[in-house]
């Protein structure tokens, strides 16, 4: 019988290649297992407000006008709203054409466009331009439209860092490409080494790959680690040298728990390399609302910034972009926000810092209370999470362990994270869902558990890791690092 459109048999393959393990698995069982009653911990997702993360006040009054406009005009709206969200309630109105029921230009609205450029002006010390910046519903919308744009055929190699966050390993299976992995390095506190980009590259051109475009997540997902100043020029240098477009995905700004390597951008490294570099080498730079100390992913509010791309080219993601008519309007309004928060002396200021530098240090405390809970448990070794949102610890699997895990027939770290969901309701992400080194295991929580119940959970983990150790540990030597 001939096939229809929809069945399984005759989707697209590329449909079907695609995985995305932050809501795979794991996720699918620890639903099953909350709706039959048990108590789930979602440490799989970045996703601060369903863990509990309390909204900033100011951006939330400031858009609650935006969506009920008539409250401007009740004689009471100064008793509920402080005179700067007003104020910026009715600015954000007057640069839309409507209210947040009306499409934008498809870009974006361009005042907001224009406070974006201003704040990455303010925080890299060069020009940037709003006609260069799009705005889009989360920083996933942009990735994608770009890879969309660089991906013509599977000949096309994507350089994509092992481990990664799996937009990009589904995006680019979606878009028929091809990943070219490169590895970080776990023993050098996930760094990124340019002698194994070159490898990487060499080996995927003996295969016929043409190598385009290069990722890079800074911080990183899963693997929290922070690029220097001098990797990143080193990254930039490779771009050029190979004529590739550097994706900077940059969302983690904002979450950076150590002092010594502070968030740099790669625009402002690729600037203050000068010629010919600052002029040639092609860059695109994500962020978004849902990190940082905002914490807004269901808002969907993102942009990406443009840099050495020819008009030609911006026009034609213009067009793209239209085809989806416009980006959500409350969200670019948040991404407005974002970008220009009060402002000393502003009447909410006090209160937005206290509320935002509260969000920040407790993240700061927890990164550290995860590393070193994981770092005392049998068989567990956690780099320091620098910024992001996330641990990603190594667990050396006794053979034994490895042996079960066969013959269930489940990948061993997902057979391990399989267990820890079932015995503490904690439910993460295996490594292989982001890719490791063959043979070696991990698993990935996000650091966002409410603080007090953090040593709660650290406890249950290392009273299942422990037991699970001790099961299978059969004193044949473990999986190696
Ligand atoms: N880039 C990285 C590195 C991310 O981790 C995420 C989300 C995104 C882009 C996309 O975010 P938005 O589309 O919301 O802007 N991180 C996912 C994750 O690993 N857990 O939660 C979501």
């Amino acid at each position: 019988m001939a096939l229809k459109a929809l069945d399984y048999d005759s989707l697209n393959e590329n449909v079907k290649k695609c995985q995305y393990a932050v809501r795979g698995e794991l996720y699918l069982r620890a639903s099953e297992l909350q709706k039959e009653g048990k108590k789930i911990i979602f440490t799989n997702v970045g996703n601060p407000h369903a863990l509990g993360q309390k909204p900033l006040t100011f951006p939330r009054q400031v858009v609650a006008l935006c969506q009920a406009p008539f409250l401007l005009d009740d004689p009471n709206v100064g008793m509920l709203f402080p005179a700067d969200a007003i104020a910026r309630a009715k600015h954000y109105l007057s640069l839309t054409s409507g209210g947040l029921g009306a499409y934008s230009d498809s870009r974006g609205l361009p005042g907001v466009r224009k406070e974006v450029a201003e704040f990455i002006e303010r925080r890299d010390g060069y020009p940037s331009d709003p006609e260069l910046i799009f705005l889009t519903d989360g920083a996933s919308k942009g990735v994608m439209q770009i890879l969309n744009c660089v991906i013509r055929g599977d000949g096309d190699g994507i350089l994509v860092p092992v481990p990664q966050y799996p937009l990009y390993s589904a995006t680019i299976s979606l878009l028929g490409g091809s990943l070219v992995p490169y590895y970080l390095d776990e023993s050098e506190n996930w760094g990124l080494d340019v002698n194994n980009l070159r490898q990487s590259v060499a080996q995927a051109r003996s295969q016929g790959i043409s190598v385009r475009a290069m990722v890079i997540i800074n911080p990183g997902n899963p693997t929290g680690q922070c690029l220097s100043e001098a990797n990143l020029r080193e990254i930039l240098r490779f771009c050029y040298n190979e004529k590739l477009v550097l994706l900077g995905d940059e969302v983690y700004q904002q979450n950076i728990y150590q002092d010594e390597r502070p968030f740099i951008s790669s625009k402002k490294v690729l600037m203050d390399m000068g010629s010919p570099f600052s002029k040639e080498v092609q860059l695109v730079s994500f962020h978004t609302v849902s990190k940082g100390y905002w914490g807004e992913c269901g808002q969907r509010g993102g942009y990406f910034e443009m840099t050495n791309i020819p008009p030609r080219v911006v026009e034609e993601i213009y067009k793209v972009a239209s085809i989806a008519l416009s980006p959500n309007v409350s969200a670019q309004i948040f991404m407005g926000l974002m970008v220009s928060p009060p402002k000393p002396g502003d009447i909410s200021y006090d209160q937005f810092i206290r509320e935002s530098k509260g969000i920040l240090e407790s993240l700061r405390r927890r990164a550290k209370i995860m590393t070193d809970g994981f770092n005392s448990c049998k068989n567990v070794v956690c780099n320091f999470t620098e910024g992001a949102m996330y641990s990603f610890p190594q667990i050396r699997l006794p053979p034994g362990a490895i042996q079960a895990a066969k013959q269930a027939g489940k990948v061993p770290d997902v057979f391990y994270c399989l267990k820890l969901l079932e015995a503490t309701g904690i439910s993460t992400v295996p490594g292989s869902g982001f890719g490791q080194k063959e043979g070696v295991f991990h698993l990935r929580t996000t650091i966002l558990p409410a603080e007090e119940e953090m040593p709660e959970i650290m406890d249950s983990f290392k009273k299942f890791n422990d037991k699970f150790m001790t099961q299978y540990d059969n004193n044949f030597g473990y999986s190696r690092m």
